[in-house]
């Protein structure tokens, strides 16, 4: 079996590809984009980007909206997650939670899936941790050095480990589960 990904984001293919590997799906990566609505949830983005891309390329295809939210600053960047990180970057972002106590965060994935003339569907996958102090460890993508789960950041623990337990698994989880019927 096969499944096309939309998205321009290597890391999240990357992960993304050794998950389906197991489930004996070869992934395939589309870079041809798709317009990202501005929502408040990523779930609208997800959903809109599948069928958007299902309908251009006129073939079933998944994408993954995600973002970082930070219950401290009220959920920021969420679904502006990309842009922040591009604009920005991590430092940055520690530098707005330099007096903030709580430093809990959410990390959210929303894989959406569409095929033509049909609806999209979406599968949602979170994961709770901390902001850490510093930036921490080398692996991973994105906010990965900035998220700490069970005491160290996404980019400490290394894929495999990650891959068992973050947001996009999670989500992805959802998605196999369902293909499956
Ligand atoms: P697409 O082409 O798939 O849209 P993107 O990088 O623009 O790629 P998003 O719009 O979903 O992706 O933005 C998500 C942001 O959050 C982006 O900066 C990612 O690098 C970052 N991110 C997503 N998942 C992450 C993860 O598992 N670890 C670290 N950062 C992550
Ligand atoms: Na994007």
């Amino acid at each position: 079996r096969k499944m096309v990904f939309v998205t321009g984001n290597k890391g999240k293919f990357n992960e993304a590809r050794s998950i389906f590997e197991a489930k004996d799906i070869e992934l395939i990566q589309d870079t041809g984009g798709y317009p990202e609505l501005q929502e408040d949830e990523l779930e609208p983005i997800a959903s809109f980007g599948a069928k958007w891309a299902a309908e251009k390329l006129k073939i079933p295809v998944m994408v993954d909206d995600s973002g970082l939210f930070i219950n401290a600053l009220n959920g920021f960047p969420g679904p502006y997650s990309a842009f922040v990180e591009n604009k920005i970057g991590n430092k940055k972002v520690l530098r707005l939670m330099e007096d903030e106590d709580d430093r809990t965060a959410v990390f959210k994935s929303v894989i959406g899936y569409c095929e033509p003339a049909k609806e999209a569907i979406v599968f949602t996958g979170m994961v709770e941790g901390l902001i850490s102090l510093e930036e921490k460890g080398t692996g991973g993508f994105g906010y990965d050095p900035i998220f700490e789960y069970n005491g160290r950041t996404f980019a400490e623990i290394g894929d495999d480990e990650k891959n068992k337990l973050s947001h996009r698994r999670r989500a992805l989880d959802k998605f196999f589960e369902w293909l499956s019927k």
